[in-house]
Order: C-alpha cells, then structure tokens, then sequence
C-alpha cells in the first residue's frame, strides 16, 4: 500500500490580475516548485499519481451555503473591475475567472485523496492544491481561501466512509479560523493548530485564536489552539508541540483518520510566519502522525510562500509517508521559553476535558497572551520600504543557506539482521539484509578478551557480526538492525557494543534494555552514554 499524490494542473490558472502586495505571494510558482521537487528528488514517481477531480455543488454544500456558492460560480463571468469589486469585501482575498474552477479542483483533490486512502488503495497521501482552504468560512472567502476543502473532506469522511472521529492536524502558520468556526461544536472532529499570534498583533488578529478557545456545547475540548507568542520557533519547539499536546490528545481522542492542513509557511525562509523550522522537521512531524489511525493520513497544502523552503518541506512530507526514515533534525533541540509558556497554557486549558493532561495537576496558567509586555508593535510595518530591504537580504541569506543544506542522504540498507545460528527457515521480510560479515578476528578477540562469557566460539561469532552491524551503522550504510546473541552471552556483548560504539565515533549512546537484564558492569558514565 502506497502514497498517492493528487493534483492538477489547472490549479495553476488562477492568478492576481492587479496590484496587491498582501496578495502577491499566493502565486502558481508555489505548486509548480512544490511539483519539480518531488520529481528531482524521484518522489513522485514513487507515488500513485492521481488527477484532481472538481468537487460537485453538493459537496461543496458539507460546509458553504448555497448562496457563497452561487455566488462563486458568477465570478466566472467577471471582468477584472467587477472581480477587485468583490476581492474587496473580503480579507485578503483575490478572484481570478478561474478561481471558481481551481477552487473545485483542490476540493475535489482533498475528497478524492480521503476516498484512496478509506477504500484501502492507498495507506495515505497528498493533495497539491490550490487556492488553500483553512480560512474559508461558510459564507466567505478570507486569506487566499476560497472552499475549506479539509473541513469539506472531514465531512466527507464522516458521511461517505462512516466515520466518527476525525483528527485535522493545521501546522499552516496561521490559524484556520475557518475550520475552527465550521467545527466549534462538534465532538467528532478534533481540531489542532498551531499559529503565528504575537498576543494578537499577528493576522487574522482574532480573540479566538488563543489558547482558551476550546470549542462550544458538545465540541467543549475538541478545539485545540497553541498560539506562538514570538518569531523563530524552531524544530525543538514543534517537536515539543506535538509530544506535550498534540500527540497526548490524539491518543486519547483515536481518530479513524488523520487530516492534515499542510501549510509550510510555518518552515524557515517564509515571509509569513518568520519561522525557523528546517524542512526535516516535517519528516518528522509527519513520522509521528503516522502512528495514528492506523497511519491513515491525508495531507492537503495549505499555505507556503518561500519556493525553496515549500518544496523541500513538501519533499520531506512525501518521503515520511513513503516510509522512509527521517533525516536527523540540525540545531539545539531545546524549545524557546516562549514555546514552552504556550504549550503549558493550552495544557492548562485543555486539562478538564482530557484525561492524558491531567496527573501531573493544572499547572499555573503563565504570562496570559492577552496581556502584552511592553510598547507597541514594531515600527517596520509589512510592505512599507524599509521592510521591503530587510526583508530582500534576509532572503537572499536564506536562500544560500537551503542551497547548502545538503540533506542526509538516506542509508542504502533500512535494516540489517544479524544472525549466529543458522536459521534457516527464518523468512525477511523484502529489504531486509541477513548480514553475514564480521568484524576482523583480532579486534573481536582484543574486545572478548576481558569477558569469560565471550570464550565460547558461538557466542564469538555473534559478536563479530555485532561490531561488524553497528560499524555500518556508524558510517551510514545501514538504518537501523537487530542481531541475535547467546543467552549466556548477552551482557557481555551489550557491554562490548557499547565501548566500542563510543570509541568508533558514536558521540552519544542510548542504552535501553527491555526485559531483565542487569546493567553492564564498570562502565564509567561520562556524560555520554544513557542506560535505562
Ligand atoms: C493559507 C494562508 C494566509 C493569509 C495571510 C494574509 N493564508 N495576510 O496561508
Ligand atoms: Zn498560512
């Protein structure tokens, strides 16, 4: 079971056709590099490419009034006057003659990726579209958004495939008041974002994007805000959000399937969000939904607006759910005092509806996002000129920097076996390497020498094909693998393993025994080496 990838070209027409510099950045270029990524790298080739189909009138109807969506259907005919007119009414919003199409492609694309992946043609997937959908409410267009095209598939899901819990996952940067809006009150879909808040000073500027905004009546819990107070939120503090909110919560809640609101302007380089994150982090992210709802997880884009940083995350999404393993992430993996502030206040909030929040006692709510600190918002206001420069360098530097990132390249064998006996009737499955070769006699006997449990020739040859395995997973021709040890013989072998890791160039060593098994003895802890 695969990954499918839904697009259509089409989705590429509609443009802006006036001056607008809030709206400039959701641009074609944004799927078309988002596309040639996945074909450099030969990730969509390894997808089940499926063209978008429009959505009917009647799906549309799961979440939009009638009358929105009549009213959509008549922008076909508009010049490009009449088309600014009606842009005009709504938050930074812009029609093209083609929106109405491009708008039914990306829902049709999101409807279609949920019926692969619930009919079992696929384990999961990725919808590139646009115009995004997060925004869009039942009777408006707001921020780029014209159709809610997750919150339109999670009704879809419901109604077409039985379902009756729905996780949607919204790392876009900013908050899909659309969705919140459309869900508020309904137990049956969990929704999670994340956001650009600033204590409010970050657009859609909104009251209800903050952490205390937990949903209405039946819904009272299954909304979930973790508003960013600051810039430069990084890899640890996006890890940090989904292990301490996020994950404890879809655990609890089990979804049947996993949506996801996938917008990259939450990565590094975008204008929008001013966020650090590297495009690895969203392997990972994506590794940890995978865990849940069987690993059924739909991704549909949402925003993005740096070229680079949008496709190489988009790429790391699509090789997460390949299955492929996920590139270590760079940086110091300690979260911002401002992360943490954040993610303890949704906690806090969250606490009286889930039961995963509540053993450790609702710790004091801190600094409110509410009440700001000190001054007004910085005096570089967005699209004056000084802002332009600035924000012209920075890119620039930016933009050298996701050049040079060269990503890890991925070992050529995932997973390796070592075995002693010859057990002959144990079938691998595909991929798997039965690793036969062993370290050279001389070190296996300076290593074996100390330990009286190693002088058995059986128990020998197991540690020659140990140190040989954990040498190819030192230099990176093998993922991860497993070997088998004598009973008699295995605190020895652990104990040779983990001296001779430390010595050939592992800088930090994680020991964990899962079973009995008594710690190895005189090892000198130097700060490197964890046993649990
Ligand atoms: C989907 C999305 C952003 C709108 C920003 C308006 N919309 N300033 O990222
Ligand atoms: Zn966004």
């Amino acid at each position: 079971m695969g990954t499918a990838l839904v697009y259509h070209e089409d989705m590429t027409a509609a443009r802006l056709l006036w001056e607008d510099p809030e709206c400039e950045i959701e641009c074609p270029q944004r799927l078309t590099a988002a596309l040639e990524g996945l074909q450099q790298r030969g990730l969509e080739q390894r997808c089940l490419r499926l063209v978008a189909r429009e959505a009917s009138e009647a799906e549309l109807g799961l979440v939009h009034s009638p009358e929105y969506v009549a009213l959509l259907r008549g922008t076909q005919a508009l010049g490009t006057q009449e088309l600014q007119a009606l842009s005009g009414q709504y938050d930074a919003v812009y029609f093209h003659p083609r929106t109405f199409h491009c708008a039914r492609l990306a829902v049709g694309a999101a409807l279609q990726l949920v019926d692969a992946v619930m009919t079992g043609a696929v384990r999961n997937g990725l919808a590139l579209v646009r115009p995004p959908g997060h925004h869009s409410q039942r009777a408006a267009a707001n921020g780029f958004c014209v159709f809610n095209s997750v919150a339109i598939a999670a009704r879809h899901a419901k109604q077409k495939h039985g379902l009756h819990r729905v996780l949607i996952v919204d790392w876009d940067v900013h908050h899909g008041q659309g969705t919140q809006y459309i869900f508020e009150d309904d137990p049956s879909v969990l929704y999670f974002s994340w956001h650009r808040y600033e204590h409010r000073r970050f657009w859609p500027y909104l009251r209800e994007s903050d952490a205390d905004a937990v949903g209405q009546g039946q819904g009272l819990g299954f909304t979930v805000n973790l508003p960013w107070n600051q810039v430069g939120m990084g890899n640890a503090d996006y890890m940090a959000a989904f292990l301490h909110v996020l994950l404890p919560l879809a655990f609890e809640f089990d979804p049947e399937l996993v949506l996801v609101s996938a917008g990259f302007d939450s990565a590094i380089g975008d204008p929008e969000g001013q966020m650090q994150a590297t495009p690895e982090c969203f392997a990972h992210l994506t590794q940890l939904l995978q865990v849940l709802a069987d690993g059924r997880v739909c991704a549909v884009l949402e925003g993005g607006y740096h070229l680079e940083s949008l496709s190489q995350s988009v790429c790391m999404m699509v090789q997460a759910l390949l299955g492929d393993p996920a590139p270590p992430l760079s940086g110091p993996m300690v979260p911002h005092g401002s992360a943490l502030e954040s993610i303890q206040s949704v906690r806090a909030a969250q606490a009286p509806y889930w039961m995963s929040l509540q053993q450790q006692g609702a710790a004091p709510v801190l600094s409110p996002s509410t009440c700001s600190p000190e001054g007004k918002p910085s005096p570089l206001l967005p699209w004056g000129p000084e802002f332009k420069a600035a924000a012209t360098q920075t890119m620039a530097a930016l933009s050298s920097l996701l050049d040079k990132l060269c990503l890890n390249p991925t070992p050529p064998v995932r997973t390796a076996v070592a075995l002693t006996a010859p057990d002959a009737a144990l079938v691998l499955p595909p991929g798997v390497l039965c690793q036969e070769r062993s370290a050279l006699p001389e070190e296996m006997q300076a290593w074996a020498r100390p330990h009286k449990a190693l002088a058995q020739d059986k128990a020998l040859t197991a540690l020659g094909r140990v140190l040989y395995l954990l040498d190819r997973l030192l230099d990176g021709q093998v993922s991860s693998g497993i070997a088998a040890t004598p009973a008699p013989a295995t605190a020895a072998t652990l104990d040779v393993a983990i001296r001779c890791g430390l010595s050939h160039g592992a800088q930090r060593l994680l020991c964990v025994a899962v079973g009995q098994l008594d710690r190895p003895p005189d090892l000198t802890d130097d700060g490197r080496l964890v046993v649990s």
